[in-house]
């Protein structure tokens, strides 16, 4: 594929209710869209999973943004890569950082060549599954009784696995009632976004009497060190997320023991490639990965569900259906969750497996820059 045209698209899209996680709350995404243009004609839509602000992770939209402009795309454009595979290298020779933004262009590249090779997205990535299991975030709330209800609703509705995101003040007496509602049974697990210290290691260590699946990244996302101690105290698996961005840190965690899980997220660790290397890197050593979201719109869950189908994402991925998150999607079909708690993998369909409605995409748009192959050679545009 000869890359000849990249646009960027900024659109709005609220909601359906604020989502609030221990370093801030989210009503409306502010969602970054590529199209990507190879010199056939063909085009494949693809989404930047950076936030607002940086409460996750450094980057922002708007970092994303300038980064993409100014040295990304120029590195990529006009130039011929014979799988999506191949831009991961081009991407890091870019630039040091800025995964997301990274991630969005490289995965849009495999999913132009899902596009023009017309097959599925999973069936290039090499997936082995035809349904993949759903878990939800629930976001935090004002009382345990509250997350309780929603807890007990979720899983009426099948999900797989319920997360309830915790802080400070926000943990143990919400775990506790939710575990006293939903039963022994029920998968649980909490996701703290680094938001506690290696001074809360008591406090940590209460959740154990839960039976949860997993803490996910309770310290730090640079603290692999007091991540291994901290589980050294903890029955409960750690699964680490803003501390896996590249398959050198899971490495790390395995050599350290800072961890039992890994949270793949694409656009976390800059795309496809390599979350196929974590992926591999955790299989080798016995390691569950499951794929995480960032409240996506219908295009990143497209990336996000082919990449779930791969062998060693066993347990339920953060994949909820279109309907959890918005009014309507930006896609056709919906994303839907059977009262199985299963995601359908789209291998029926070539491509990334959904249409995207231009229509409404233009109406939601708030600004858009087309950037071009001028004819110089890449890497001198920057
Ligand atoms: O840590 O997994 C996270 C959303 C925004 C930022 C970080 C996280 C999340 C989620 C949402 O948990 C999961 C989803 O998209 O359903
Ligand atoms: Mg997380």
């Amino acid at each position: 594929m000869k890359l000849e045209a990249v646009t960027l698209r900024e659109i709005h899209l609220p909601l359906r209710e604020p989502f609030r996680i221990s370093s801030g709350t989210v009503s409306e995404r502010r969602i970054l869209l590529l199209e990507l243009h190879d010199e056939s004609g063909a085009g494949a839509w693809a989404e930047c999973v950076a936030a607002e602000r940086p409460n996750y992770s450094p980057e922002t939209i708007d970092t994303a943004w300038l980064a993409l402009r100014l040295w990304l795309v120029p590195r990529v454009l006009g130039r011929t890569f014979g799988a999506g595979s191949a831009v991961h290298a081009a991407l890091e020779g870019a630039a040091r950082g800025h995964p997301m933004a990274k991630a969005a262009l490289e995965m849009g590249a495999w999913g132009l060549e899902a596009e023009l090779s017309r097959r599925p997205l999973a069936e290039l990535l090499g997936g082995v599954r035809q349904t993949v299991e759903v878990g939800v975030s629930l976001g935090i709330e004002d009382s345990p009784e509250r997350l309780a209800e929603k807890a007990a609703s979720a899983v009426e509705r099948g999900y797989r696995k319920i997360k309830l995101k915790i802080e400070p003040g926000s943990d143990v007496e919400f775990v506790r009632k939710v575990r006293e509602v939903v039963g022994p049974e029920v998968p649980l697990m909490v996701d703290a976004n680094a938001a506690y210290g290696p001074e809360d290691g008591d406090r940590l260590q209460e959740l154990d009497e839960f039976g949860l699946t997993m803490i996910e990244q309770p310290l730090d996302r640079t603290d692999l060190l007091r991540h291994a101690r901290l589980q050294k105290r903890l029955e409960t698996p750690i699964c680490l997320d803003e501390s896996i961005d590249c398959v050198d840190r899971v490495e790390d965690m395995i050599a350290l023991g800072s961890g039992r899980v890994v949270n793949i997220k694409p656009g976390r660790v800059g795309g496809f490639t390599a979350s196929r290397a974590i992926h591999d890197r955790c299989r080798e050593s016995g390691l569950p990965v499951w794929c995480g979201g960032m409240l996506e719109s219908g295009i990143g869950r497209a990336y996000n569900v082919a990449l779930a189908s791969l062998p060693n994402f066993t347990m339920p991925g953060d994949l909820s259906p279109s309907r959890r998150y918005w009014a309507r999607d930006i896609v056709d079909p919906e994303w839907t969750m059977g009262p199985d708690g299963m995601v359908q993998v789209p291998l029926d369909r070539p491509g990334i497996g959904v249409e995207v409605d231009r229509e409404r995409v233009e109406a939601l748009t708030v600004r858009r820059e087309r950037l071009v192959h001028d004819g110089r050679p890449a890497g001198l545009q920057e």
